[in-house]
């Protein structure tokens, strides 16, 4: 049995359960409850050392960090492939994804901000300011990005979902939760809105996760 250790709200379990979801493979989910801290419990720590969620339990492995998560499942279950094209174009849909998974989440996650709360005496708008600065410093980017882009299609880079979608949706999603108007960024907003049409999607959004609560919050 395929084990998700994750958490509605993590954007990174969320790029797995999208990726898992478009590869038709079944798992079971464990919530780790960041909100109240369970991520930085011995008991999870065993599991990832830096604290963190997803792990995902597979193949008899532990595995950490979604980047490396997504490239193995890709590779052991090559179908629907995340990474298609040639060398180019999957370059590209790397550089997506690092873009999001290296420069725009690393700097809004939740230690993080707990950190500035705490240390810089940031009230909540304050925390969500920071949070947007860095969001549309990276979604420019990513516009400027989608619009030189020769990959085409309804998709962030190409006619089908990649790695790049997988990325985006989540990252969209924390934009706007933090108040940053996605509509501003044309192409983003387009690719977004294609993919989460999408079932597989549409079933890993954090609303629709058995541990987000019924407020939504
Ligand atoms: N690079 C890691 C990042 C994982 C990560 O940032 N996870 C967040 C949730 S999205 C987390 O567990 N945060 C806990 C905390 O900040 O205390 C990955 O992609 O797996």
């Amino acid at each position: 049995m395929t084990l998700l250790h994750g958490y509605w709200r993590s954007s990174a379990a969320y790029r797995l359960r999208i990726a898992l979801n478009l590869k038709g493979l079944g798992y079971e989910q464990v919530s780790v409850n960041l909100k109240d801290g369970h991520q930085r419990e011995a008991s999870h720590k065993a599991l990832h050392p830096q604290g963190f969620v997803p792990v995902l339990d597979i193949d008899d492995a532990q595995l950490i960090q979604s980047p490396a998560i997504l490239e193995y499942l890709d590779e052991t279950r090559p179908e629907p492939v995340l990474l298609p094209g040639d060398a180019a174009q999957r370059a590209r849909i790397r550089a997506y994804a690092a873009v999001i998974g290296c420069d725009i989440h690393p700097v809004q996650n939740l230690r993080l901000l707990q950190y500035i709360r705490k240390e810089y005496g940031q009230d909540a708008d304050g925390v969500a300011a920071w949070v947007r600065r860095w969001i549309t410093d990276g979604f420019s980017a990513l516009e400027k990005m989608a619009e030189s882009d020769r990959f085409g299609g309804s998709y962030l880079c190409g006619s089908t979902p990649t790695m790049a979608d997988i990325y985006l949706v989540p990252q969209a999603y924390n934009a706007r939760r933090f108040g940053v108007v996605v509509e501003d960024y044309p192409r983003l907003f387009a690719a977004d809105k294609a993919a989460r049409t999408l079932p597989a999607f549409e079933a890993a959004a954090p609303e629709n996760q058995p541990d987000a609560p019924e407020d939504g919050h």
